[in-house]
């Protein structure tokens, strides 16, 4: 997968590269329409969409990927997915190294989660952890779980969305 991923362009016009899939996404308007659509999912994406939709995580494929690559000390803003843009479930599978996303409740910013994303694993939000708290990774080179400090290595994220059009 990741030597498929690293045969694709990548666009590096954001603090950390990333690969566009089904449908462009513009941060900045944060809004997503029928002219960024970009084509059908590439097989490597649209094999993980239809086994995602088979094991009753998405109602039907996801037909949106953004695949992020975080070097170590590099991470992600905490943010809420645009609620306009895409449907209630958001899953990002971890390849390459494990890190710790960090979740905050927006109303409650006291409240504060941590979960360690592992190699391989995918992580699912939905309900109060995809629209009430935050999710972001913190721009580090190690993280410390349990009291281990543990470097990170090169991290690719896949995130698979439905688009609401
Ligand atoms: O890298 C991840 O697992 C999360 C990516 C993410 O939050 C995003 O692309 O909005």
């Amino acid at each position: 997968m990741l030597t498929l991923l690293d045969a694709s362009p990548w666009l590096d016009d954001l603090k950390r590269r990333v690969q566009h899939y089904g449908y462009r996404y513009d941060y900045k308007a944060r809004r997503i329409d029928y002219s960024m659509y970009l084509g059908a999912l590439p097989e490597c994406c649209d094999y993980y969409a239809r086994q995602l939709a088979a094991e009753g995580i998405f109602t039907s494929p996801p037909d949106q990927v953004i695949v992020n690559e975080y070097l170590p000390g590099q991470g992600i803003a905490p943010h809420i997915d645009c609620m306009p843009c895409f449907e209630d479930t958001i899953v990002s599978i971890s390849l390459g190294s494990a890190c710790v996303m960090n979740f905050t409740q927006l109303a409650d910013p006291t409240q504060r989660y941590d979960q360690v994303l592992e190699r391989g694993s995918a992580v699912v939000l939905q309900h109060a952890a995809r629209f009430d708290w935050q999710h972001g990774i913190k721009p580090l080179k190690f993280d410390t779980v349990n009291g281990v400090r543990q470097p990170r290595q090169r991290r690719i994220s896949l995130t698979f969305r439905k688009v609401k059009l």
